[in-house]
Parts: C-alpha cells; sequence; structure tokens
C-alpha cells in the first residue's frame, strides 16, 4: 500500500472526542469575548504554505553534510514527501522549484504526481549563485548584476527560461533571489553592478506574463561579505518600484541586521502594496535557517499581526515560503514543525481585536494595548488549529501521526539509504 494510502486510512480512524471537549471549552471563552470562531477556522483552513523543492533533504554547511535514509531521489519523490507534508497538515499545498536543480523531465507525468496529491506550483526560482554544468560563462563575479556582459545575459537568458519553464507548470511568480555583490572594498563598483542590475530586471520583466508576479528578495550579506547589490528592502523596493506593479518585495525572515523591525518593514510594505512574498525561518545570529518559531515566536506573531491587518485593509496576502535547512533533524518533522508554529503564530494574530487596538492607542493607553497583544499571544489556540485540520480531514497532531506511521522507515524501505546531493 502506498504512502497516501496508509495515511488516509490513519486519519479516517482518528478519534476527535478529547479534542471536542478542549475545542469547545476555548471556543465558548473565544465566543464570549466577541471573536466568531468559525471565521477564525476559516481563514486557517485557507492557509497556504509553500515547499521548496530543496528542503526534503538534509540540508548542510559548508562543513559538512550528513544526508539520511529515505530521502527524495527525484522530482516525483520530492512531490511525495510534499503530498505527505499536506495530506497531515492542510497547509503545505504547493512547491517552489528551484532551477536548474529541479526541471520536471516529463511536465505531463510531473502535473499528474502534482495532482495527486492535491498541490500547485508556486513561485519558481531562478538559481545564479553557483555555476551550472553547461554554461558557459561564470557567476564567479555576479549574475544578473555582473560587469561581464556575457555573464549577465547569460543569467537574464536563464531567468527567461525558469518563466517559461513556470508557465508549463501553472506557476505565477518568479523569484529572483541574487548572491551577486562583492567581498572587498575596491572590488567592485556599487553603482555598476546596480545599473546593471537594472537593465537586466527591466528586460526579464519584459516578458514576465500580465499575471505573473516577480518577486525580488534582499539580503546584507553572505555569500558575499562586503556588499550585496540588493542588501536591503529599501533596494528591492526601489527596483520594484521603478519595474512597475507586478514586481513586489520579498522578505525573508533571516536576511536581516541583528534586531531589525522586521513586522515594520512588512506593515509598510503591505500599506504600498509592495510585499509579494514571504520566506520564513528563524535564526539565533544571521540566515541561520532554523526551525521557524523555535528562537523568536513572539516576532513571529507580531510579523502575523502586521500581515492580518496588512489584509483586513485590503492588500494582498504575499506568497509563503519555508526557507529553512534541516542539517540535523529529520526534514519532515523539522517542516511539520515549521508549519506548525506558523498557523499557531497566525491564529494568535487572528485572534487580536485590532479595533480595540486602535481605540486604546488613540487614548495613548500603553499598558492595556501591550495587554491586548499578550492576550493574544497567550491563548493556547492548539484547539482551533485542531479544528481546522479536523475540518480538513488532516492529522490531529501531524507530528505524532508522522510518528506513529512510521513514515521515515517506509521511506527508507522504498528508497533505500542511498542519497542524492540536494545541490546545498
Ligand atoms: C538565500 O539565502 C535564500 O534565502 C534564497 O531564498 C534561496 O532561494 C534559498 O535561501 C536557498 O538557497
Ligand atoms: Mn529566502
Amino acid at each position: 500500500m502506498n504512502s497516501k494510502d496508509r495515511i488516509g486510512i490513519f486519519l479516517e480512524s482518528q478519534d476527535w472526542k478529547s479534542h471536542r471537549t478542549s475545542f469547545d471549552q476555548l471556543a465558548s471563552a473565544l465566543e464570549g469575548k466577541g471573536h466568531s470562531v468559525d471565521t477564525v477556522i476559516e481563514r486557517l483552513k485557507k492557509l497556504n504554505i509553500a515547499i521548496p523543492s530543496w528542503a526534503l533533504g538534509r540540508g548542510g554547511t559548508r562543513f559538512g553534510r550528513f544526508s539520511m535514509g529515505g530521502e527524495p531521489r527525484s522530482l516525483t519523490e520530492k512531490l511525495d514527501d510534499i503530498g505527505v507534508l499536506h495530506q497531515l497538515t492542510g497547509i503545505a499545498g504547493s512547491v517552489s522549484l528551484h532551477i536548474p536543480w529541479d526541471i520536471p523531465s516529463d511536465y505531463t507525468a510531473i502535473a499528474e504526481v502534482a495532482q495527486k496529491h492535491h498541490l500547485f506550483f508556486d513561485a519558481v526560482n531562478s538559481n545564479t549563485f553557483q555555476d551550472q554544468e553547461n554554461d558557459q560563462h561564470s557567476y564567479l563575479f555576479g549574475s544578473l548584476a555582473s560587469l561581464g556582459e556575457s555573464a549577465r545575459q547569460q543569467a537574464v537568458a536563464h531567468n527567461k527560461a525558469v518563466i517559461e519553464i513556470g508557465k508549463k507548470l501553472g506557476s505565477k511568480a518568479l523569484t529572483v533571489w541574487l548572491a551577486d555583490g562583492s567581498n572587498f572594498p575596491g572590488q567592485s563598483d556599487f553603482v555598476g553592478q546596480f545599473s546593471a542590475l537594472e537593465n537586466s530586471l527591466e528586460d526579464i520583466y519584459g516578458i514576465l506574463p500580465d499575471d505573473w508576479k516577480m518577486l525580488i528578495e534582499y539580503k546584507p550579506y553572505e555569500p558575499n561579505f562586503y556588499h550585496t547589490v540588493i542588501q536591503d528592502w529599501g533596494s528591492s523596493f526601489m527596483l520594484a518600484h521603478q519595474l512597475g506593479d507586478k514586481a513586489k518585495t520579498l522578505v525573508d525572515l533571516g536576511h536581516h541586521l541583528p534586531n531589525s523591525n522586521i513586522e515594520q518593514i512588512v506593515a509598510i510594505l503591505m500599506h504600498k502594496g509592495k510585499l509579494g512574498g514571504f520566506h520564513f525561518n528563524d535564526s539565533k545570529y544571521g540566515d541561520d535557517d532554523l526551525t521557524v518559531g523555535s528562537i523568536k515566536p513572539y516576532t513571529l506573531f507580531l510579523i502575523f499581526c502586521e500581515l492580518v491587518k496588512g489584509e483586513t485593509r485590503g492588500a494582498i496576502t504575499p506568497d509563503y515560503m519555508i526557507d529553512a535547512s534541516h542539517n540535523v533533524k529529520d526534514p519532515l518533522v523539522d517542516l511539520l514543525q515549521s508549519l506548525e508554529n506558523i498557523v499557531i503564530a497566525y491564529a494568535k494574530a487572528l485572534l487580536v481585536p485590532f479595533d480595540r487596538l486602535f481605540e486604546l492607542q488613540k487614548k495613548g493607553a500603553v499598558e492595556e494595548c501591550q495587554e491586548v497583544l499578550q492576550d493574544a499571544f497567550l491563548t493556547d489556540v492548539r484547539p482551533l488549529v485542531q479544528e481546522a485540520r479536523r475540518q480538513n480531514n488532516c492529522a490531529h497532531n501531524p507530528v505524532e501521526a508522522y510518528r506513529q506511521l512510521n513514515i521515515r522507515k517506509h521511506l527508507i524501505s522504498i528508497r533505500g539509504t542511498k542519497t542524492i546531493s540536494t545541490g546545498l
């Protein structure tokens, strides 16, 4: 029997009795405070977080990679793994392909696999941060922002090819993340590289379909340590603003210098209609790519407060993706934990009475303002999240279900312990 059917039988046999009791208790307390529990649950049911195609295996650092048995050996198997996550949680309904790592060899077959798992193809990512086997020109000194015209043209052509691949799969966004920059003062020219990038993006934007978005990701450092061409949200916003409506900024939680006020960045970008994408992870020091919500859950909650407020004010919802690496954990468990922390932060943000908060802000009631936020943050929302999963025919507790079903053992039995490199 395949994993999908095994999981299906398990899900149908779940006993939701004890859940009912805790859900009813929480629901009546929340209704008493004026919340519409049904509305909250409907919004939780609709949440969608893309999974990047490289995230199903163990990542690694420059010091090494420790692979894990049962890792996917092909794009089909990667989709199968995302299918497991989606079947258990109901909120991992899409895949974000990184190209050229994951180019489908047979588009019809891959579309069928995606359909079987109820997955769609999210933003396609154009990787130009490393040289590719058949490339003529090196990206050693940059790609879309290279001062070398031939490398720059090659990167432009690659991005256009990525759009064509995405079109065949039904994707609606191109994510551009650039490693371009320099390692030493004097190595390159800030303006020269930025202008080269402007030309490249204009060229690519020119062929972007009308119903697509171009998501421009920023990062202050790494792999370059002196300067990065798109270093911050301001640079990204400038580029997106110049290009036009289809171009938006992508915020990655790990791409900020310590203590940056990310929730403020989110709020202002949404206000300006320019927040197009969001990459979730967590960090202690830099771009650590740790499990979402494992270090700074309050920040995650505050970010969701701005996302919820932005949505209420009519801003478009950004495309969400998990961008975390799993160096020592079972990648599927790590992703389930990230998904859980995301949906919990979202549920808490949905419980903030923003109208009341605005009234208190206008009165200068500082203490109460903080209490309103903390009251929502301290609410144990797990019964709400579980109720959303019950209504979506998913798992009461996805991590527990994964363990009870022995999914890793099953994957090892069919795929073996030999793994392929994820390219990270
Ligand atoms: C770069 O650090 C990044 O955040 C980009 O989104 C890449 O696509 C991803 O991580 C994987 O390298
Ligand atoms: Mn990212």
